[in-house]
């Protein structure tokens, strides 16, 4: 008989729900939840069955015996590893106090035990991966609008003018997002993309503009002046629901549409044209402020107007525009309980500084980087141990070696992961966790315009000695005497504590794998909508009070990145439709369709360099102090002063022995850039580096025509 088993796929952060068929205990199919997704699903969310297969992954715990990476590990039972790291831990904290204990976690829906066990331990040093990805984007929002990223969503369906900056929702993608994007084009909707490079978004837009690398806050910069001149803006909504335009006016009044194409290397005419279509399609044009923007100096400020282009739109709070993600609040019911609520909140100030030495930075998962400042200082006091779950540092964030080095300060590093990401071949403890189908997870919600419950079922048993994050940390909190803070011993009973203030019921997820809270899309009115504003003024803040606050400009002047020298290219990244940065390279599957990155690099700039299409190269980092090599992609669809590879190859676990050497690593050459951080949006500066090319003596010699 084949049997539904309602999940949420775990290939990837996006989190897309799925339904699963298991017959006789064994997976057969996976598909994207049909009452959510139609079915859809990518090439990652199908390769999860060869997850399961894949042998090639810790499959119980594991103890360092040699050095950190060399790769000797002591295979143990759960109950030795989990006491090991518990007595360790109790040594570390009764020697430097909790406070020297870091918990990083990739974040998302699912983090709650992970929270719950280190603010129990009493550490306020939560953090997450997220200044290699969207903490720029995410501090911009706060700046405008009070609220984060995650607390505003698109109705991309329903809009007239989609325009994406380096956005490549195609590629880079949610299931329900990319799927939203082509029915708003065969509605007949625009796309206008940005990018340093050809996409596959690229190729679906009515207009494609290849810009200068890092220049994308100039282009916003002519956006906005454009829209004020042509008076081709939301003059009511801006009156009524803002401060600081007339600031924002005279500050844009140097930066033309004309100053702006040639900055950009863009034709006028083609913004010109852009900006009588934003007019004709306003109120129905959303302006995408970027996912991951820790790319460039100026990223921040390119993703806070980008949000103000929204802003003189008028497109908050309507159909086709931006939507204030809702709650059980918002829809009268009550939430429900989490972990995180039961632990008093550390007191101590965080290590990293953010909300005290940084008060601009959002405290919740604050900067991990500035971790690396303090192991590297001792102050504001010493770190001792780190637990990395579901969150490889050292494929996340540059110059693995300048890493390792603060690394070895601690005196335990412990992974939990299911697979052998890079840390965890350095660390001292790999704590296996179950892959997502072999998992339940607990309650979480998904905010939105119609906000749901969602949960994670078990599709099969666990092929090997792994568990699930839940018990990991029950477990672990158990020994140091803080059981109190996990009052479940197995998931449906942490299921029925979690929903137990709602009335819902864990059989309510049977019909459709989710349970819906509201009938309908809930959209607030003009005025009601203000209420949501959590800014200083009330209002959306085109200059930020809170910023000014700190003495840091909200409209920063503009500086033109400089041109890289003859032989030198600004190293640009991003993703395919079939990875998720490092940890799905080794997948049998996955492997099969992308064995290996390579590196795009301009015709022109190519045949300067004397290099052909596949030709081995070397890429060398700014510094000299990194290598890799790559084959050529010879293209005119990449600007000449960039080139660009995929994130995530060029791995290094032996274990690993598709993803072994495949490939190159982006982060590798990127040295020098571990702390090369915006101290403004929290972002780091990942293509502020530079790197050199040349061909590979790998290469065969080329017969010389006569
Ligand atoms: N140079 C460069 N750096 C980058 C990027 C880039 O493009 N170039 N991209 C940036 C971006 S956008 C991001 S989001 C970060 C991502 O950086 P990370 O958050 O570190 O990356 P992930 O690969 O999503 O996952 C990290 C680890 O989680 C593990 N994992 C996956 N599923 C599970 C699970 O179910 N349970 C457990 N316990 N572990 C699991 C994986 O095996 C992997 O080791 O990297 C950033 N850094
Ligand atoms: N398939 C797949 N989907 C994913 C992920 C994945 O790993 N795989 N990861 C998820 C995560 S964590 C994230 S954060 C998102 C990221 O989503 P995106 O931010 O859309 O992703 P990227 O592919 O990193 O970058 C997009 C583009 O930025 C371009 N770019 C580089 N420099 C510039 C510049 O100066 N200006 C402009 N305009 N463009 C520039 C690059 O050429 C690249 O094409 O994707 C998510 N979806
Ligand atoms: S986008 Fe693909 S890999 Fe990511 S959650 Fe959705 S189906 Fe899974
Ligand atoms: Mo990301």
């Amino acid at each position: 008989m084949v049997e539904t088993v309602w999940s949420v796929c775990g290939m990837c952060t996006a989190r897309c729900p799925i339904r699963v068929e298991v017959e006789g205990g064994v997976i057969t199919w996976i598909e994207g939840n049909p009452h959510l997704l139609g079915g859809a699903l990518c090439a990652r969310g199908s390769a999860g069955l060869a997850l399961l297969a894949d042998d090639e992954r810790p499959r119980q715990p594991l103890l360092r015996k040699g050095g950190r990476g060399e790769g000797r590990w002591q295979p143990v039972s759960w109950d030795i590893a989990l006491d090991q790291v518990a007595e360790r831990l109790q040594a570390i904290i009764a020697k430097d106090g909790a406070r020297s204990t870091i918990m990083s976690c990739r974040g998302g829906p699912f983090v709650d035990p992970a929270k719950a066990f280190i603010q129990a331990l009493g550490s306020p040093n939560f953090t997450n991966h997220d200044s290699a990805c969207g903490r720029n984007v995410h501090h911009a929002s706060l700046s405008v609008y009070g609220v984060g990223r995650p607390d505003l969503t698109y109705d991309i369906k329903n809009a007239r003018h989609l325009v994406l900056f380096g956005r490549n929702l195609l590629e880079s993608m949610k299931i329900g997002e990319a799927n939203q994007v082509l029915d708003m084009l065969d509605a007949g909707g625009r796309l206008t993309y940005v990018d340093v490079r050809q996409t596959v978004t690229g190729l679906k837009a009515s207009r494609f503009l290849m810009v200068r690398p890092g220049t994308d806050y100039a282009l916003t910069l002519g956006l906005l002046h454009g829209l004020i001149k042509a008076g081709a803006y939301d003059a009511e909504f801006v009156r009524r629901h803002t401060v600081g335009f007339d600031e924002l006016a005279a500050f844009v009044e140097p930066y033309t549409l004309d100053w702006a194409a040639q900055e950009c290397g863009v034709k006028a005419k083609s913004l010109k044209e852009l900006i009588d279509e934003l007019g004709a399609d306003r109120p129905r044009v959303i302006f995408h402020p970027g996912w991951m923007l820790a790319r460039y100096r100026d990223s921040f400020y390119a993703s806070r107007n980008l949000h103000l282009l929204n802003v003189l739109m008028g497109n908050l709070e309507i159909k086709g525009g931006q939507i204030f993600a809702k709650g059980a609040k918002d829809c009268g019911r009550k939430g429900i309980r989490n972990l995180t609520d039961l632990v008093p909140k550390p007191e101590e100030r965080r290590a990293d500084g953010a909300g005290w030495k940084y008060p601009h930075f959002d405290k919740g998962p604050g900067i991990f980087p500035l971790f690396y400042e303090a192991m590297a200082t001792g102050e504001p006091y010493p770190l001792k141990a780190l637990f990395c779950y579901r969150h490889d540092p050292l494929t996340c964030f540059p110059d693995p070696g300048a890493q390792k080095r603060r690394l070895d300060t601690l005196e335990l590093l412990v992974s939990i992961d299911t697979h052998y990401s890079e840390f965890g071949w350095y660390s001292d403890v790999i704590l296996p966790e179950s892959p997502y189908l072999e998992r339940d997870c607990q309650v979480a919600v998904q905010k939105g315009p119609k906000p749901r419950l969602i949960y994670r079922q078990r599709a099969a048993e666990p092929r090997h000695d792994t568990r699930p994050g839940w018990w990991i940390f029950q477990q672990l909190a158990s020994r140091l005497g803080l059981g109190q803070y996990f009052p479940y011993s197995t998931i449906e009973e942490l299921w029925a504590w979690q929903l137990e203030p709602t009335g819902i019921k864990i059989g309510d997820f049977a019909a459709q794998g989710f349970v819906d809270l509201a009938d309908k899309p809930i959209l607030d009115d003009r005025e009601s909508m203000a209420r949501r504003l959590a800014t200083p003024s009330g209002k959306i803040e085109l200059v930020s009070g809170k910023l000014a606050a700190q003495g840091i400009e909200s409209l920063r002047p503009y500086e033109s990145p400089p041109k890289p020298p003859a032989g030198s290219f600004r190293l640009v990244f991003g993703r395919s439709a079939v990875n998720t940065h490092g940890h799905t390279i080794n997948n049998p599957l996955l492997h099969e369709l992308l064995p290996a990155n390579r590196l795009w690099i301009n015709k022109r700039a190519a045949a300067g360099l004397g290099v052909a299409d596949g030709d081995w190269l070397e890429v060398i980092s700014q510094d000299g102090a990194a290598r890799g090599q790559i084959q050529a992609k010879v293209t005119e669809f990449i600007h000449p002063e960039a080139v660009y590879c995929l994130h995530g190859f060029g791995r290094q676990v032996p274990l690993q022995s598709r993803a072994c050497n495949a490939g190159m690593s982006d982060q590798k050459l990127q040295t020098g850039l571990l702390l090369d951080l915006d101290r403004v949006g929290g972002g780091l500066c990942l293509c502020e580096g530079l790197v050199t090319v040349r061909r590979s003596d790998r290469n065969g010699k080329r017969e010389v025509e006569l």
